[in-house]
């Protein structure tokens, strides 16, 4: 059978309060043993925005007051026909104290120490632009040991 190009969208949630952004250690699952947002895929019927929220809650322990949608990156892997539409999330003000969960553990990191060797390689090319309060739409093409072969990015106005 043929393959056809699939489409998953997920979300990713960093919050940033000045002069700190929060990631979480992934512990299991897709991106083991690196630090990202908070995230994941939507559940049935449910909007983006509730998706990005409800993953922080899960994973981080803490419950999102605002959000604001930041970007749009599209993921491919070399070989793979699914394309990963990711919906990055800034947030500045959440209730509660971030906690470890099986998915993740949180830590604050200053925005001059964001762990970009323990990272996904798309980030040290987007998250410059995040902390700078733009608005960006982007895609990546990732090949053998998640080297960025290709990738596009760009500011835009409205999202
Ligand atoms: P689960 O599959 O565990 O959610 N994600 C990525 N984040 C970055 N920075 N770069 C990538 O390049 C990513 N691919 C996926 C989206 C996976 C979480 O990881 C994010 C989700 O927040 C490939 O449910």
């Amino acid at each position: 059978m043929k393959d056809f190009p699939k489409r998953k969208i997920l979300t990713l949630c960093i919050v940033h309060q000045y002069p700190r952004v929060l990631l979480g250690m992934k512990k299991r699952g897709f991106g083991a043993g690196r630090w990202n947002g908070f995230g994941g895929k939507l559940a049935s019927g449910e909007s983006i925005e509730d998706a990005a929220k409800r993953e922080v809650r899960e994973e981080a322990g803490i419950e999102i007051i605002s959000l604001e949608k930041r970007g749009v990156i599209e993921f491919e892997f070399q070989g793979n026909p699914e394309t990963l539409e990711v919906h990055v999330f800034h947030s500045d003000t959440f209730r509660g104290t971030p906690s470890e969960s099986e998915e993740m553990r949180p830590e604050w990191f200053h925005i001059d120490e964001i762990p970009f060797e323990t990272m996904w390689p798309d980030d040290r090319y987007w998250i410059p632009l995040f902390l700078k309060g733009k608005k960006f739409s982007g895609r990546f093409l990732f090949g053998p040991e998640d080297a960025v072969l290709e990738y596009n990015l760009r500011e835009i106005d409205n999202i």
